[in-house]
């Protein structure tokens, strides 16, 4: 198919879905090794239909039955590449078994997450002026380049439904709990979900490692829980919290989770937990903090001390809760019993939500914050290339130094530049092969 073919059946394929589809349906096999064409296949679709195409996209993987050792979910988990396109469709997958016809469930499955997917669009769907749009800027772009190996269906789904907006206001819930090691975070997934399904306890062995997500319905609503490693106090090195994190991220979708900040009453406040607000900015984005409650643990430790007038004698306190714009709530993880704790809990997350106007943390503002934390790494690197190489060029002639260190630093971001550059490239190209549409 020629290029000029190709954007022809494009065209033809959003004109029948007028006036623009619900749900671009990406289709994956799985099973064979997945391809650099298939990896760039997000950025393809962002490029051909536009950046906002992607809130539209579900990712659909086909030959699933053919998994024989793992899961679906243990399979994504697993393969960082699969998961990085999963979180690109903010976390939306489904799959397909297409030699079981008779198997009705796994449309009404699919059916079931469009329209949750549609609810969080607030009934909005991919029109053809997005599309338009995405024409005229890629007429002015030289490189483009429409052969790739993807499929694509466009679906047009049902309007937006009522039932809530998968992050609080009364619809389902997805919760996050971030917090120090011991501060009982495990403690309160358990309280939420009411079971013991999270590990919990001080010995090394019941130290949570990796996020881990249980779910339950309370009064007709359905919330996940997920819990994560200590943010200090583990063994994990800095890598593997932040591949952790992808992973929480990833398991709050699809749609916006609402952060639970787990500190511990009783005990000194200490410098971590002090920093734990700068934590959540730094790496979920200054956002986060909008979409953050304190959680206290250990409220049975007040031993009948009103919590505001424990707030209220401490500074340290005070400022990490006004930080959280006077959020707050606490729980005496002892006592399952007490389901008042938990309702009151999501009044909380609730009104959170209704303040914040409906609007949700949302994937694209973690990978901003995940961005930013690259450049500021990058910068800090070259900041050092250039005082090592001062240091090199010792005291002499200072003036003379000057100029040599910025031509060394700027030497030294050519080299750490030159994978983003590569990366861009790869990102931007389009893989040879051919199109089909249905
Ligand atoms: N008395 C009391 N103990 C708690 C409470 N919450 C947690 N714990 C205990 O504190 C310890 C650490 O809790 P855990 O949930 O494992 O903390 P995590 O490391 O943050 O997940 C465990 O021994 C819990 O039983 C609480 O509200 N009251
Ligand atoms: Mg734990």
């Amino acid at each position: 198919m020629s290029e000029q073919d190709v954007k022809a059946e494009i065209e033809k394929c959003v004109n029948m879905s007028a006036p623009g589809p619900h749900v671009f349906l990406l289709v994956i096999r799985l099973g064979v090794r997945f391809t650099d064409e298939e990896k760039n296949t997000v950025k393809w679709i962002q490029k051909n239909f536009g950046e906002e195409a992607a809130h539209y996209t579900i990712v659909l993987f086909t030959h699933a039955d053919e998994l024989v050792d793992l899961s679906l979910n243990e399979y994504i988990r697993e393969n960082i590449e699969i998961q990085t396109l999963v979180i690109d469709c903010g976390g939306r997958f489904h799959s397909f078994n297409n030699q079981d016809m008779e198997n009705c469930n796994q449309v009404t499955e699919l059916t079931r997450k469009i329209e949750e997917m549609v609810r969080i669009n607030r009934g909005k769907h991919y029109t053809n002026e997005m599309y338009k749009q995405a024409q005229k800027n890629n007429e002015q772009d030289e490189h483009y380049n429409t052969n790739t190996t993807l499929s694509i269906i466009l679906v047009n789904g049902g309007e937006g439904g009522d039932r809530g907006d998968g992050g609080g206001g009364g619809g389902d819930l997805r919760i996050v709990l971030l917090g120090i090691t011991g501060s009982g975070k495990s403690s309160t997934g358990n309280i939420i979900i009411g079971s013991f399904k999270f590990k919990r306890g001080i010995s090394s062995m019941s130290v949570t490692k990796h996020c881990e997500r249980h779910e339950t319905t309370v009064e007709g609503r359905h919330i996940s829980v997920i819990d994560t490693p200590g943010l200090y106090g583990t063994t994990m090195s800095e890598e593997q919290l932040k591949n952790e994190i992808v992973k929480c991220v990833y398991m709050s979708a699809p749609g916006p989770p609402v952060f639970l900040l787990v500190i511990r009453l009783g005990v000194r406040f200490t410098h971590e937990e002090k920093n734990t607000v700068k934590w959540i900015q730094k790496n979920f984005g200054e956002e986060a903090v909008r979409h953050t409650i304190i959680l206290f643990t250990h409220a049975d430790q007040l031993k009948g001390k009103p919590l505001d007038l424990y707030i209220s004698e401490s500074n340290a306190l005070q400022a990490l809760v006004n930080e959280c714009g006077g959020r707050y709530h606490s729980f005496n993880n002892k006592n399952m019993e007490k389901r008042s704790q938990v309702t009151e809990l999501l009044e909380k997350t609730d009104r959170m939500v209704g303040i914040n106007g409906g609007q949700h943390y949302t994937i694209p503002m973690f990978k901003q914050a995940q961005e930013k934390i690259e450049r500021e790494a990058f910068q800090q690197k070259v900041t050092d290339f250039g005082k090592t190489a001062l240091t090199v060029a010792g005291g002499v002639a200072l003036a003379a130094a000057g100029p040599a260190v910025v031509a060394l630093g700027k030497a030294a971001a050519k080299a750490f530049v030159a994978p983003g550059a590569v990366k861009t490239l790869l990102t931007g190209a389009t893989a040879a092969a051919s199109l089909n549409i249905y």
